[in-house]
């Protein structure tokens, strides 16, 4: 059986990496901010046009280690409709995280309840364009203006998106993108920070690097965190086809929502306005009421077929076993919903339309 995976890493020819990685031999230098590190860094920030970027090892350490050098104390307002990573970002500096529900259409932060949620103890908003679904930006940077609050997007899921021409990671005071094997583009793990202030940028720098400034001098208590030459060379590499290969994602979800759109208890994401999309997730919610089956019927019909869906989004973050029951999950019962809901389905460059018609037909097989 031709099983079939929720992602497949896109890769560039084995040739064209090899090429790429060949001057490594002769130089010996593998890391440390080199020169496939410097290049990449500035290919990037001309892609995705942002004023200051700064590369790292994963997504996860890009968010926790600028939520450390913004010094923030008490309360981060979140959404728990998101991988683990946002939440232990947050955690993991010693903040409390306040969850905030999320938009029914875009199961991004709901900016009806945020300001509702803001106290004297709360220091920023980490909102997560979840699935590449954008925020309600221009009210978050209101809200967090009128209250003083900074504002770290989680952009995992938003490489090379605009939304009015701007690109994604100009937007607050810091967005982190993840370049993992499973991302739209990836640099194998990876991940970088765009951001406004370049004071911000030099503390994150020094916790990449161990606060080092020079062979004698160390200003910081930093960390390590810093991408590899063999990462960035296979950045450099997959930055060069990325353009196609969003176009070819495009193509599968537009046969996706062709097949599965108009159909009756199943929802899927409007298309934003305004936006220029990189088809990172194909989400659907199944309403089992109408549509007659659950989310976890189908899932398990797509299995018996080698077709591996996932539940991105569940369980709720703040459901995890590892808060002990902290956090009260009624506070979000659209992200409970969705989350109970949601099935992610197998999305790639390469995934050939009849696929995605094979899956359609399991999944529609027993409504007709
Ligand atoms: N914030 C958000 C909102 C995120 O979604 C993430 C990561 C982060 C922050 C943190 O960024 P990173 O630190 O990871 O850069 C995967 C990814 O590991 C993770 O990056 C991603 N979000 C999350 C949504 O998905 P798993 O545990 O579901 O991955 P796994 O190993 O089950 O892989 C899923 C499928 O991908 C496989 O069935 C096949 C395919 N795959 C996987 C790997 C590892 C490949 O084709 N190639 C590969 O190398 O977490």
């Amino acid at each position: 059986m031709n099983e079939i995976l929720v992602t497949r890493s896109s890769m560039p020819d084995m040739e064209e990496y090899i090429d790429e990685i060949r001057d490594l031999w002769d130089t010996h230098w593998l890391t440390n901010m080199g020169k496939k590190h410097r290049q990449l860094q500035s290919e990037l920030k001309e892609y995705l046009s942002v004023e200051n970027i700064e590369l790292l090892t994963n997504g996860h350490m890009a968010l926790e280690l600028t939520l450390q050098a913004m010094n923030l104390t008490g309360e981060v307002i979140t959404t728990p409709f998101t991988f683990a990573s946002t939440t232990h970002a947050i955690v993991r500096n010693g903040l409390t995280p306040v969850f905030c529900d999320i938009d029914t259409d875009s199961y991004t932060i709901d900016v009806g309840m945020l300001e509702s949620l803001i106290t004297d103890r709360t220091s920023a908003i980490v909102p997560v364009h979840v699935y590449g679904n954008i925020c309600n930006v221009e009210e978050i940077e209101r809200i967090a203006r009128k209250y003083g609050l900074k504002v770290i997007y989680d952009a995992a899921h938003t490489f090379g998106e605009t939304y009015k021409g701007q690109g994604i990671g100009s937007f607050g005071d810091a967005s982190c993108f993840s370049f993992h094997a499973t991302k739209t583009f990836n640099t194998i793990e990876g991940g970088a920070v765009c951001f406004r202030d370049k004071e911000l940028g030099n503390r994150i720098y020094d916790l990449k690097n161990f606060g080092i400034h020079g062979p004698e001098v160390v200003e910081g208590v930093g960390a390590n965190a810093k991408m590899n030459e063999f990462q960035a060379a296979m950045g450099i590499c997959n930055l060069r086809h990325i353009d196609e290969e969003i176009a070819k994602r495009g193509k599968v979800i537009e046969h996706y929502r062709k097949r599965l759109g108009m159909v009756e208890g199943i929802k899927i994401n409007p298309v934003q306005e305004n936006v220029k999309p990189n088809y990172a997730y194909f989400p659907v919610v199944f309403d089992e009421k109408v549509f007659g089956f659950s989310r976890n019927e189908i899932a398990d019909r797509l299995a018996e077929h080698g077709i591996f869906s996932r539940k991105y989004f569940y369980p709720l973050t703040n459901t995890f076993a590892c808060f002990n029951g902290k956090f009260d999950v009624d506070k979000t019962p659209m992200a409970l919903h969705i989350a109970k809901r949601v099935l992610t389905l197998p999305l790639y460059a390469d995934l050939p339309l009849e696929e995605v018609d094979r899956i359609c037909n399991i999944i529609l097989e027993k409504i007709r």
